[in-house]
């Protein structure tokens, strides 16, 4: 078990940045200031350096929110990358995953979860977005608290110091058209009510907490059109703007299913029968055509792009420049967490446009030539959408997130703050370029490393090994 690792608690704060990373762009001399509710006060650039003012070692960036995680899944990286069939492929990868999935515990993933978010805050997330869909016991039979895995992964959160938007996941058949879930889907299964029972149990949990609660329909495949519109009913009686998230088009497979299914393409056919807005994010979105770009971007909402996940999985390249010509906006998950780390997914994004499209810059934009910027930026901004939390970048009224990479790494130092963060982004090893990380105002990460670091991993390293000596 771990200790009980209290963290510092909530008092107001500042810190003068040469160089900060503002929704508009970097700035120079910025007083940053917050309350001890964790809310930035004032943002103001062509500040004084006050004496008393801690001052940041390099440039500041706004805290990356990751919208897309399924936390179990970070024990098995890296053990599914053999041969199995003749033909490995993402289905081959599931089998896999949900052979594993049948065996967690509550405590081991309640372990796994801890040290999965201590790695996001050492790595530049200072929230994520938890797609939760392992809700029963090994043998699909609600726990005696029928919240108890959501519960863990909310005390995991509120422990490492990582801001939560709280997924429950629908998941009821294997297929279009009602087919039965198989037997490794049986811990994911619930009828709509008990979808809603659980919402209602965790709203005051999650309020506690400061974590913001939504729901995510797992995919078309997995949830029937009736129980679609139910449960965004029954979510509307809840919380009419809780954040709705679904997995959709990741994989050619499921775009020829739905279309022998209902003559349509999965995304179309969600943006004709749901009520897809803002409050959506659209989890990969990997094949769409140039309709269904044009309409999901006009909806308002998010695409979670997943560059690692998608290219360890073998799904496919997300077409950013369809994309962005509509206005559509984006964020980042780790999902798999096949890797941990928000400059290595901003750089998967890019490298992956750059092999399709035989250009350099892609993800460069108008309003700022530096690709890590611009990308920063605007992932920042999305995923504070998804996350339906005030997590969106560095000004007044959001959250103090944010991010201090350290001016004297050998990448950066002597270099101008924009080419610091691209140094890191493309240069560094995109950890270790890190000072400190602050999360709604605390102190989580300094000198690179969270609190937790060594207690966590060691829970984690026991957890995945009496896992594995199951098998
Ligand atoms: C998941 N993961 O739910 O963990 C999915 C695989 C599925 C990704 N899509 C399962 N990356 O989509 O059926
Ligand atoms: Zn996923």
């Amino acid at each position: 078990m771990l200790s009980d690792h209290v963290l510092p608690s909530p008092s107001a704060g500042s810190l003068f940045a040469s160089d900060a990373l503002l929704p508009a762009g970097w700035a120079r001399d910025v007083l940053i200031e917050w309350d001890a509710a964790g809310r930035l006060t004032a943002v103001t650039p062509g500040s004084q350096p006050a004496s008393g003012t801690p001052h940041a070692a390099g440039p500041v960036l706004p805290g990356m929110p990751n919208l897309h995680s399924h936390a179990f899944q970070r024990a098995f990286g890296g053990l599914t990358e053999f041969r199995g069939a003749a033909q490995d492929s993402f289905w081959s990868w599931r089998t896999l995953m949900y052979r594993f999935a049948s065996k967690i515990s509550p405590g081991q993933l309640e372990a796994i979860a801890t040290w999965l978010y201590v790695e996001m805050l050492e790595a530049g997330y200072t929230s994520v977005c938890e797609f939760h869909y392992l809700h029963h016991d090994a043998d699909g039979r609600p726990y005696a608290d029928d919240a108890e895995l959501s519960l863990a992964l909310l005390r995991a959160a509120g422990r490492a110091g990582i801001g939560l938007t709280l997924l429950p996941v629908l998941y009821q058949t294997s297929g279009f058209g009602g087919a039965a879930p198989g037997e490794g889907q049986r811990r994911f299964i619930r009828s709509t009510e008990s979808m809603l029972r659980l919402l209602e149990r965790l709203r005051p949990a999650c309020e506690a907490q400061g974590a913001r609660l939504g729901l995510a329909p797992h995919s078309l495949r997995a949830v029937p059109p009736d129980a679609l519109r139910e449960a965004l009913a029954g979510l509307d009686a809840i919380d009419p703007s809780a954040p709705v998230h679904i997995h959709i088009a990741e994989q050619t497979a499921e775009v020829d299913a739905c279309l022998a299914w209902s003559g349509q393409r999965p995304v179309a056919w969600l943006l004709d029968h749901a009520p897809v807005d803002a409050r959506w994010c659209l989890v990969h979105a990997t094949h769409m055509d140039a309709d269904e770009y044009r309409r999901a971007a006009a909806s308002g909402a998010v695409a979670g792009l997943c560059p690692t996940t998608e290219a360890n999985l073998g799904d496919g390249i997300f077409d950013f420049d369809a994309w962005r010509a509509a206005d559509g906006r984006w964020g980042l998950g780790s999902d798999s967490h096949a890797c941990v780390n928000a400059a290595e997914e901003l750089m998967m994004l890019e490298y992956g446009q750059r092999l399709a499209t035989r250009r350099r810059n892609v993800g460069a934009d108008a309003a700022h030539r530096e690709v890590a910027t611009a990308l920063t930026l605007a992932a920042v901004q999305g995923g504070a959408q998804a996350a339906g939390r005030a997590v969106g970048g560095l000004a007044a009224g959001r959250q103090a997130d944010f991010v201090v990479l350290d001016a004297l790494h050998v990448a950066l130092q002597g270099l101008a703050a924009p080419a610091m963060l691209s140094s890191h982004v493309f240069a560094s090893h995109r950890t270790s370029a890190l000072d400190a990380v602050v999360a709604a105002g605390q102190p989580r990460v300094a000198a690179a490393r969270h609190p937790l670091h060594h207690e966590a991993s060691a829970a984690f390293v026991a957890a995945r090994s009496r896992l594995l000596a199951e098998d």
